[in-house]
Parts: C-alpha cells; sequence; structure tokens
C-alpha cells in the first residue's frame, strides 16, 4: 500500500478520501485553494498545501503543479475525486508520466469512454444494446428525413462530441426537423467546436438507471449492481438510491453482465459508472460511461458492504479483488440526498453566506458525507454541493421514513439549502410510489417547491424567547423546532404574519435582554 497520497479535491469527498486514506494507514496530503485555508478537509488531512487562488483554473485545476507538490511532499499517488481533473485523459498520462499512480482507470480507458459516438460503437461491438439509431454524423437534411422514418417520431438529435445533454433537440414532427437539425449543429458546434450530430429514437419517460463496477489490474471485473438516478434537475441529480425498485435481479444480472463486458473492452481498471435509460417496457439502453468515482457512491457501499474509495486505493496499489460476483447481492435499501446551498423556492438559485450554526443528524442507519461546519463560508466559487445524507435501512419504505426523520434532525442555520426541499420529496406520494422517471422532478417542482409557511406573532415571540434562553446558557443553536410540526425554524429567513421582520431579524435585533422591546415593537403581546 501506499504510504502517502495526495487528494486533488475539496469539499466533502476530499473528506471522504481521507478518511479511507486514515483507515488503510495511508498519509493524506490536501491540496486547497486561499478559499480554501480553513476548510474541514484541510483540517482533517495528515498535511495540506495552498496550491493557488480560489477560482478552480488556478488552483485545483492546475495538474501540473499539483503533480509537482506531490512529488515534493512524498506522494506516490493521486486520488482525483469527482469533477474537476478526474476525467481528464491528459491529467491521468500525466501523473503516470511523472511516475506516480493515479487513482482511477488508465489514461486510454478514459479515452475510449470519452467520445460518445466511440462509446456507443464500442458497446454494439460488444453486445450492448443501445439506444437504436446511428453513429456517424447526419450528412444533410435528406439523410436525416429518410433515418427519422427509419426510426419513426420523435427522435432525438445528439451531438457526436457531446455529453450532458447539450446539443440535444427531440423530434416530434418531420415539420420540425430542418429547424432542429440546424439547431443542434450550431449548439453543437458552439459547445464542442464540432457540429457533428447524429440521431437517436427518442424514449419517452425512462429512468436513469447506473450500473456500478470495480476491476482490478489482474482481469476481475466485478458489477456491484445498480443505482436509480431519475429524481434530477437540469442534469443535476438531487436523490439517489440503491436498489431501483424497477430492477429485478434477472434485469440487474443482464445490465451486470453488460457493463462488465463493456468495461473489460475498454481496458478499464478501478471504479467506473455505465449509464443505462431503462424505458417503460424495462427494455435497457446504454448511455454513457462515468470514468471516476461518483457523487452517489455511498448507496452502493451501504447495500453491498464494499469500501469502494478503500478498494479504489487497494486496486492502484496492486491488489487483488477478493470478490466473487455471486457474492455481491444487494442487502436493504439506501438512499442519498445531496444537501446543496440553493435556495429551491427561488428558481434553485446559488445561496452564499456563513453557515452560523450546522447540526449533523445520526442515529440508526444513518452517514453523513460533508465539507462544512459551524462557521463555514459558502461562496459562489466552487459546486453548491455541501453535503450528502445518506441512510440504509431494510426496505424503501423505511429508508424513506429514516431520510424524513434525519432531515428533520439537520439544521443549516445562515444560508439556504436544499433540506426542506427534500423533506418534501419525502413526503411526496409518487416518490413514495417509486413513480419516478427522468423529467418527473422537473415536471412536479411546482408542487414540490417549498415556500415557508408564515410563523404567526405568537410563534415568534415563543421562539426568539427560546433562543434568547439558548444563549443565555451560552449555546450557539439559531434555530428552534416547532412543536406541532418538527420543522426547524428561524434558521435565516422565517417568515413572520403581520412583520416585516422574519424571524432570524427579530432574534438579532434582540440584546440579551432586548427581545422584549423588539416584541412590542413588532406588536407582540
Ligand atoms: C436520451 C434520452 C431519451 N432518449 N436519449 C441526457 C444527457 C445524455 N447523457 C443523454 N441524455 C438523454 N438521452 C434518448 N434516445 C433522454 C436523456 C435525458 C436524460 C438521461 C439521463 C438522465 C437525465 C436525463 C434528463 C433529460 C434527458
Amino acid at each position: 500500500m501506499f504510504s502517502k497520497v495526495l487528494v486533488a479535491n475539496r469539499g466533502e469527498i476530499a473528506v471522504r478520501i481521507i478518511r479511507a486514506c486514515r483507515e488503510l494507514g495511508v498519509k493524506s496530503l490536501a491540496i486547497y485553494s486561499d478559499a480554501d485555508a480553513s476548510a474541514p478537509h484541510v483540517r482533517e488531512a495528515d498535511e495540506a498545501v495552498n496550491i493557488g487562488p480560489p477560482p478552480s483554473r488556478q488552483s485545483y485545476l492546475v495538474g501540473e503543479r499539483i503533480i509537482e507538490v506531490a512529488k515534493d511532499h512524498g506522494a506516490q499517488a493521486i486520488h482525483p475525486g469527482y469533477g474537476f481533473l478526474s476525467e481528464q485523459e491528459w491529467f491521468a498520462r500525466a501523473v503516470r508520466n511523472a511516475g506516480l499512480v493515479f487513482v482511477g482507470p488508465p489514461a486510454e480507458a478514459i479515452a475510449a469512454m470519452g467520445s460518445k459516438t466511440a462509446a456507443r460503437t464500442l458497446a454494439v461491438k460488444n453486445n450492448v444494446p443501445v439506444v437504436p439509431g446511428t453513429t456517424e454524423a447526419l450528412a444533410d437534411l435528406d439523410v436525416a428525413r429518410e433515418l427519422a422514418e427509419k426510426f419513426g417520431y420523435p427522435i432525438l438529435l445528439k451531438a457526436a462530441a457531446g455529453g450532458g445533454g447539450k446539443g440535444m433537440r427531440v423530434v416530434r414532427d418531420p415539420s420540425e426537423l430542418e429547424s432542429s437539425l440546424g439547431g443542434a449543429q450550431r449548439e453543437a458546434k458552439n459547445a464542442f467546436g464540432d457540429d457533428a450530430v447524429y440521431i437517436e429514437k427518442y424514449i419517452e419517460g425512462p429512468r436513469h438507471v447506473e450500473i456500478q463496477i470495480l476491476g482490478d489490474k489482474h482481469g476481475n471485473m466485478l458489477s456491484l449492481g445498480e443505482r436509480e438516478c431519475s429524481v434530477q434537475r437540469r442534469h443535476q441529480k438531487m436523490v439517489e438510491e440503491s436498489p431501483s425498485v424497477a430492477v429485478s435481479s434477472q434485469h440487474r444480472h443482464w445490465m451486470g453482465e453488460a457493463a462488465v463486458r463493456l468495461a473489460r473492452a475498454a481496458g478499464y481498471v478501478n471504479a467506473g459508472t455505465c449509464e443505462f435509460l431503462l424505458d417503460q417496457n424495462d427494455e435497457f439502453y446504454f448511455l454513457e460511461m462515468n470514468t471516476r468515482l461518483q457523487v452517489e457512491h455511498p448507496v452502493t457501499e451501504f447495500v453491498t458492504g464494499i469500501d469502494l474509495v478503500q478498494w479504489q486505493l487497494r486496486i492502484a496499489a496492486g491488489e487483488r479483488l477478493p470478490f466473487l460476483q455471486n457474492e455481491i447481492k444487494p442487502r436493504g435499501w439506501a438512499m442519498e440526498c445531496r444537501i446543496t446551498s440553493e435556495d429551491t423556492a427561488n428558481g434553485f438559485l446559488p445561496s452564499t453566506g456563513r453557515i452560523d450554526y450546522l447540526h449533523i443528524p445520526s442515529g440508526p442507519g444513518v452517514r453523513w458525507d460533508g465539507g462544512i461546519e459551524t462557521g463555514s463560508e459558502v461562496g459562489l466559487h466552487y459546486d453548491p454541493l455541501l453535503a450528502k445524507l445518506i441512510v440504509w435501512a431494510a426496505t424503501r419504505e423505511l429508508a424513506i421514513e429514516r431520510m424524513h426523520r434525519a432531515l428533520l434532525e439537520l439544521t443549516i442555520d445562515g444560508i439556504e439549502t436544499s433540506r426542506d426541499f427534500h423533506l418534501r420529496l419525502m413526503e411526496d406520494g409518487e416518490f413514495r410510489r417509486g413513480e419516478i422517471e427522468i423529467q418527473w422532478l422537473e415536471r412536479r417542482l411546482g408542487s414540490l417547491t417549498y415556500v415557508k409557511p408564515p410563523v404567526d406573532l405568537v410563534d415568534a415571540a415563543t421562539i426568539v424567547a427560546a433562543l434568547l434562553a439558548e444563549r443565555d446558557r451560552g449555546r450557539t443553536a439559531t434555530s428552534y423546532r416547532l412543536p406541532a410540526t418538527g420543522e426547524r425554524v428561524a434558521g435565516s429567513r422565517w417568515p413572520v404574519a403581520g412583520s416585516r421582520w422574519p424571524v432570524a431579524a427579530l432574534y438579532n435585533e434582540c440584546g440579551t435582554d432586548g427581545w422584549k422591546s423588539t416584541a412590542r415593537r413588532e406588536g407582540l403581546r
């Protein structure tokens, strides 16, 4: 095993990797930008090195400097986490050329899966089902017409160089084909510098189901089952779970075999994910492969009992996987909520500021993967993901109840977060019945978007008094649980009916003895 690993990331995933290192007896070397000087990942690591100013382009994305830091400080390997440099073929190659180990797939496997059409071609060659369609760029409108008739409307135009939904156009009627093709080509050219567009049959109302795979350097390749990731908005997932209500053990077996075949063909090693669409007739189609550890990996860890990050490190160090495929069966149910600094009641606008108070849920079956603490400053330089709340229980119903309970325990004061939105999600009938697909969340946003109900003036006075009593006892809590609903109030901007001021402002205005005068000013009795 390595003696020291550089963790080329920040936030919750850096903390997650540092934890795995410590459990394996490996020293961790963190890197940080000026904005992260006092971040939890810096304190938790054995060593930390500043690598530049806040913007990622001048810090977390400067691969050459990160490699130098690793060499200067005696690290033998670099774990890239997700995002940043994790799927950059050149970085994986540069790490290897520097005599270090990249904790991830070989550069060649990243390249093989980087082009969506190349990945699609490799899938077809290896008998992995893909959506009916072409791989070659559409030569002209006549060819497009012919192929659209052949596959049948609706069809989907996709950028060959693409990914992430850019340059995608649904065409429902032949009359729209000409303008959609022009639009898709323009968008592809702008986004990727390549106007090549190909055609696929459009799948209506599918689920996003992905298969986690894990392969060692000795030819062992395992499927660790599926994750259901359909609850997403604008390609940002909000809730993930494993297993999926839509996947039978027969399907799990078929999809797992397909994913393993494709990964082998790509020369894949380490942890990776094959994304599939699962349609309403239970047909599955390969979409693309993610050549990195994913945000949602903990749900797989919970149901398989396999520590993915530890195994990433073990595999990178040359160890063999000791598991057999037939020993891997999902046990119980796991669910993850991505806690983000977004104002879900205002179009998911990013929310910034200081986290004045953080209370982390705990208790049976609860896991918190976080990169924040009381006092953290949340800015706009990085991704809004603050933490992940993950639960495990015996069944899906129990997992949802446990998640709801854990979300009620969670308090984040000072900024807006997705916490209240997740609470409403856990209470939603369709979600509880598992009636979800990739468009579900966006269709339901209006009814799920949580607008804080006004607290009445008498409640506000009670809350302010309770908070002041806490302050007098030397505690820092700035929120109060409404006994009626279990909701936490006063965190940030909870409205008060008949008052110009939210609860938090009332509280902040009150000196140790000033709350009564403030209350009087606001007409409280
Ligand atoms: C599709 C599709 C429906 N039919 N392909 C979105 C991004 C890219 N990875 C592929 N995507 C899709 N491809 C066909 N033929 C629907 C999507 C899609 C989607 C896929 C997975 C997760 C979320 C999605 C949200 C919108 C559209």
